[in-house]
């Protein structure tokens, strides 16, 4: 019995898991000089808790998350905010528009080393807002609400799984 249980929570638990994507940047090349960024982006959906990889033969290349107008006119922060290990993992936190350059000088200048994209709401994330019961609280408190929400969602839908089964056994 117990190990029906465990199994149950596993399939309950798997559609949260396994709805987070990898993305290589750049496919096979990698984040490298004169590909194509937004060409590999156009046909994919990036959604919150999705996960971008570039890779790149360490020292080489390095990833700086920057603004639209860094973004725009290739300006690298400061190299301690840059990640350099050749396999550099994002994990795409909120929605919205996200710029990423290379900070090597020229190659997002003269190179194209350069993505932009566009990251929706996720499934632990609703894409509306969903207003807080009682009265107004303070901003910070609407995300911990957001996530509280989508864990909850998460264990009824384990529950309600879980149920099904046991019933059906
Ligand atoms: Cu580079």
């Amino acid at each position: 019995m117990a190990f029906k249980i465990i199994c149950c929570f596993m399939v309950g638990f798997l559609p949260a898991i396994t709805m987070a994507t990898e993305y290589w940047v750049g496919g096979d090349k990698g984040w490298s000089l004169d590909v194509d960024n937004q060409d590999w982006a156009k046909d994919k959906t990036f959604k919150v808790g999705d996960t971008l990889v570039f890779k790149y033969t360490k020292g080489h290349h390095n990833v700086f998350k920057v603004n639209q107008t860094a973004f725009k006119d290739c300006i690298a922060p400061p190299s301690s905010e840059g990640l350099t290990s050749g396999h550099d993992v994002i994990t795409l936190a909120s929605p919205g528009k996200k710029w990423y350059i290379c900070g090597v000088p020229t190659h997002c200048s003269d190179h194209n080393q350069k993505l932009v994209i566009t990251v929706e709401a996720g499934a632990l994330a609703p894409a509306t807002p969903i207003p807080a019961p009682g009265p107004a609280t303070k901003d910070g408190s609407s995300n911990s609400y957001k996530v509280t929400t989508s864990a909850y969602k998460i264990f009824v839908g384990g529950a309600v799984l879980i149920w099904t089964i046991l019933t059906l056994v």
